[in-house]
């Protein structure tokens, strides 16, 4: 085995200095809204990882399900032999494909990248344990802003799953799409998971769980500006709305101001007034159509190999060539 490397493109003090923009940005706007990303502090994840275990949150496990049963045509079709993985978090997922590669017999490379420098140190430590005839190349970065600084090395597959696709507005998503054909060399692959657009009842619920994990989550965005800002939020003034968005097909997520207040974040010298009722945007989480699916990657330059779905059409896995 050789060493692992791991570059590093984002350190704390670029993402402080985005959180610092992203927060100034949105707390002043109308409506007042905040970037998804910022959820994912070691807090924000580890909510996160007790979400994909929730009884009504389907996306993780069907997903996973997807994968069992299609990881095999994807390492044939792909003919890639180096997997690069946007987001790749846990990469709890991920070993489904790396074993089919493995499989196949292809797979000399594994290209993690993670905005979470702890999160990605501690996946590669497992990782180098498990597979040590891979190589094992992190890179620490964010996926709309560093797709130029991928490793070239190899023939490669880019995955982006989980449907985190659908966190980007349309205007940012098509541009993230482009940037990543862009970065590809013609016959290199993308393997996109998406989440499908289904019954209302099914997915507000994967949203707005029963035992309030999700509020939780959407909540903590405010706990990191209270920590990162020195911010004084009232964060249990504050209620979890999950809503279906029937004309954008998405999910949007809120934080609810249950009275009127006024909040400062020192560190930005900044104080905004919410109303009582007030609501603030925190997350957009699109589904998509099959057709759809294909019509953007088709737009980025992409031709669409294959898509495997689910039985109840929940959930998409669609392999494209660059
Ligand atoms: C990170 C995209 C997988 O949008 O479903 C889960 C994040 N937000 N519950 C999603 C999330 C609320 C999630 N992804």
């Amino acid at each position: 085995m050789t060493v692992p490397l791991l570059d590093i493109h984002l350190t704390d003090a670029d993402a402080e200095t985005a959180l610092r923009a992203d927060a100034r940005a949105g707390l002043t706007a109308v409506p007042k809204h905040l970037p998804p990303k910022w959820f994912y502090d070691a807090r924000g994840s580890a909510l996160f990882e007790e979400i994909t275990a929730l009884p009504e949150y389907y996306p993780t496990r069907t997903e996973r399900a997807l994968l069992e049963g299609s990881a095999d045509a994807i390492a044939a079709a792909s003919g890639a032999d180096t997997l690069v993985e946007l987001g790749s978090g846990s990469s709890a997922k991920t070993r489904l494909l790396l074993d089919a590669f493995r499989r196949a017999g292809t797979l000399r490379r594994y290209v993690p990248q993670d905005v979470s420098e702890p999160a990605l140190r501690e996946a590669m430590a497992a990782l180098a344990a498990e597979y040590p005839d891979v190589d094992l190349h992190g890179v620490v970065g964010d996926f709309t802003a560093h797709l130029d600084r991928l490793p070239p090395h190899g023939r490669r597959m880019v995955a982006f799953l989980g449907g985190t696709i659908g966190n980007l507005l349309p205007s940012p998503r098509a541009e993230f799409l482009r940037a990543l054909r862009a970065a590809l060399r013609p016959g290199e692959q993308f393997l996109l998971g998406t989440g499908l657009v289904t019954d209302p009842e099914v997915l507000v619920p994967a949203y707005d769980d029963a035992a309030g994990v999700t509020a939780e989550f959407n909540r903590n965005v405010l706990h990191v500006l209270n920590r990162e800002l020195r911010a004084d939020f009232d964060v249990d003034a504050f209620a979890h709305l999950a809503r279906w968005d029937t004309a954008h097909e998405w999910i949007e997520m809120r934080l609810v101001a249950q009275r009127a207040m006024t909040v400062t974040l020192a560190e930005l010298e900044l104080t905004v007034a919410f109303a009582a009722g007030e609501e603030m945007c925190t997350e957009v989480s699109a589904k998509f159509r099959l057709p759809g699916v294909r019509a953007m990657l088709a737009e980025a330059g992409f031709a669409v190999v294959h898509s495997w779905t689910d039985a109840d059409e929940r959930m998409a896995l669609t392999l494209a060539s660059a």
